[in-house]
């Protein structure tokens, strides 16, 4: 009788090879996978199964869910807790066209997940086999390989590694053919991967000293001077540096909302965020200083108001990484090559004492504007009104939260009410998302499998939380006590004020926006997790609490007031419009 490892065409001469390290591909993986150091990957079946089995009661966390883009989020989300690239496994094909979608939010962020999906064999190769599809992960990745072959597993994983573990950080994806989990071979001298490559950043370049010494005498030349701090600022962890640099200095820290958690945001000089999401009060300030002084950014369109903010007389000084970034989007730009912390640390030595009583006037008038601008909306924020209000909700969340929590916010509204409204403290306490609708809650689900003694909590819209629903019962099977926050407005409000905006005399205009009412916390008691629906402001710390003493997921619906407007810079969102349907008035 034939076995089913003999129908499948695989190999069944296990124990051929010779030598000190003979495995086959599927143990070789698994070790790899227990050197890594990670609490857990993610996967949508079918592939490398064995590999899986290799790993039962390891204490690594197997997380299989309901779709592949839900799957790489969850890897996005883990690697930013962890500080190590995040792993997702799916199927070649179909599955491979889902994960690539997967993947766009963290090319953007600068996140290191590997994706390993299955290849066609070469003797089935374009032979119109079944789910023979290809996808090109070039455009989403920072390193995309082929392994057909088992002797070049080792080489090519550890190339995979070493890219998105150095430099600007990024994924990676490798196709590899289905059949080397069960081939032999003898991996002695196969190790290329040094330990250092299983966290991030693997290195921590230094720059010129002489740049660094220009960028000082200029910053403490400028009369206006400012600091905007990048997510690089936070995947390099520079937030000590940042705070350091800035109270030698005496100058006032703004951040995009990736760079959140750049400095303490109750600190004197901080001033909170900047973009298009954001306090407004902060792009004044911004478009008022003389020398602004970059960490970590890429200075992209929503952090700089699609390129008018800083305008281009503002000088530049700008800490990256990534060579090429520095000068890319602003002219007038002093470039410091190297890791953010370690630059920042070199620019403290170089400023050597405090300059107190520098800047006074400036940092005086950055603190009004700030000021003015929690008074002008002191309202809202201590509104008991109900629907309740998107800036008490956030206010109230940032109060319940402990300092360790860790926020996941989606986009659009979401990330500009938690943006804007959560005075949070110093250190990788808000992960940002770049634009992706629904990547918040897997994102917090695969933060907690990466940070599990942290509170993840996500914080998304109706619409960003429907995306992914099913994902509340990945969470709840794998005892993933994750915590959702969700807005309910019933619609996709962001696009509603949009319709109303400029086309509110439209037949059945609802329909191109508006959801019906759904309960959210009903759906996550019937998959089995924990529901609280939230209709009270004075209850939304409670909540919050009962939330994070439940060892199951928890999902607090929480329901807004749809006419509530977010501040974010314009009403129609980013670049892709070319800006024509934006109001010239509220661009700031
Ligand atoms: C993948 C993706 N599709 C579409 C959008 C555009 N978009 C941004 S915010 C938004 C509405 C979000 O609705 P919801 O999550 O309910 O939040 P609300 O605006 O109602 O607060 C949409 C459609 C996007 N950013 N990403
Ligand atoms: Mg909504």
């Amino acid at each position: 009788m034939t076995t089913m490892r003999e129908r499948l065409g695989l190999d069944t001469s296990e124990g051929e090879v010779q030598g000190d390290q003979v495995m086959n591909g599927q143990q070789w993986l698994a070790e790899t996978i227990r050197r890594s150091g990670i609490k857990g990957f993610f996967f949508m079946p079918t592939f490398l199964y064995p590999t899986m089995v290799e790993l039962a009661d390891e204490g690594i966390k197997r997380v299989l869910g309901h779709s592949e883009k839900a799957m790489a989020y969850m890897a996005d989300g883990c690697a930013q807790a962890s500080g190590r690239p995040g792993l997702v496994i799916t199927q070649g094909g179909p599955g491979a066209c889902n994960l690539l979608s997967g993947f766009g939010d963290a090319w953007q962020s600068g996140t290191p997940i590997i994706g390993l999906t299955t290849y066609i064999p070469t003797a089935r190769y374009r032979g119109n086999s079944y789910q023979e599809v290809y996808v090109d992960f070039s455009t989403v990745t920072k390193y995309d390989a082929e392994v057909r072959d088992l002797s070049r597993l080792p080489d090519l994983l550890g190339e995979a590694y070493r890219e998105v573990t150095t430099g600007a950080t990024r994924p990676a994806h490798l196709y590899v053919e289905g059949s080397i989990e069960t081939v032999q071979m003898d991996f002695a001298d196969k190790d290329f991967l040094d330990e250092r490559y299983f966290t991030y950043p693997a290195f921590r370049p230094r720059a010129d000293d002489e740049d660094v010494a220009q960028a000082v005498e200029e910053l403490r030349a400028a009369e206006r001077p400012i600091i905007v701090c990048g997510r690089g600022a936070i995947i390099s962890g520079a937030w000590d540096e940042v705070t350091m640099l800035a109270e030698r200095l005496q100058i006032p820290v703004t951040c995009s909302l990736g760079g959140k958690g750049s400095i303490d945001e109750h600190h004197p000089l901080s001033l909170g965020v900047e973009g298009s999401y954001r306090r407004s009060s902060t792009m004044d300030m911004l478009e008022e200083a003389d020398v602004a002084l970059f960490v970590g950014s890429h200075a992209g369109g929503a952090t700089t108001l699609l390129g008018t903010i800083p305008p281009p007389t503002t000088r530049i000084i700008h800490i990256d990484i990534d060579p090429a970034q520095p000068g890319k989007n602003m002219p007038n730009t002093l470039p410091l090559f190297g890791d953010a912390k370690v630059v920042l640390g070199q620019m403290v030595d170089a400023a050597g004492a405090e300059d107190a009583g520098a800047n006074q006037e400036w940092i005086k008038r950055c603190q009004e504007s700030r000021e003015a601008w929690w008074q002008e909306h002191e309202a809202e924020v201590t509104s008991d009104q109900t629907p309740i209000r998107p800036e008490r909700l956030a206010v109230e969340v940032a109060k319940a939260l402990p300092d360790d929590a860790i926020v996941c916010a989606d986009t659009g509204y979401a990330a500009a009410w938690s943006g804007a409204y959560m005075d949070l403290p110093a250190g990788k306490n808000y992960l940002a998302c770049e634009g992706t609708l629904g990547w918040a809650f897997p994102a917090a689900i695969g933060a907690k499998v990466g940070a599990p003694d942290r509170p993840a909590v996500a914080w998304c819209g109706d619409g960003g939380f429907m995306y992914h629903m099913a994902e509340v019962e990945t969470a709840v099977r794998n005892d993933i006590n994750a915590i959702a926050i969700v807005l309910n407005n019933h619609a996709l409000v962001f696009d509603t004020h949009l319709l109303q905006a400029f086309w509110s005399a439209s037949h059945d205009v609802d329909l191109l926006s508006e959801f019906k009412e759904t309960n959210f916390a009903k759906i996550t008691e019937e998959l089995g997790g924990n529901g609280i629906r939230v209709t009270d402001p004075a209850k939304i710390g409670d909540a919050v609490d009962q939330a994070l003493h439940n060892d199951k997921l928890t999902v607090i619906d929480v329901v807004v007031d749809h006419a509530a407007v977010a501040p974010v810079a314009f009403m129609a969102g980013q670049g892709s419009r070319g800006g024509i349907l934006s109001d010239p008035d509220k661009m700031k």
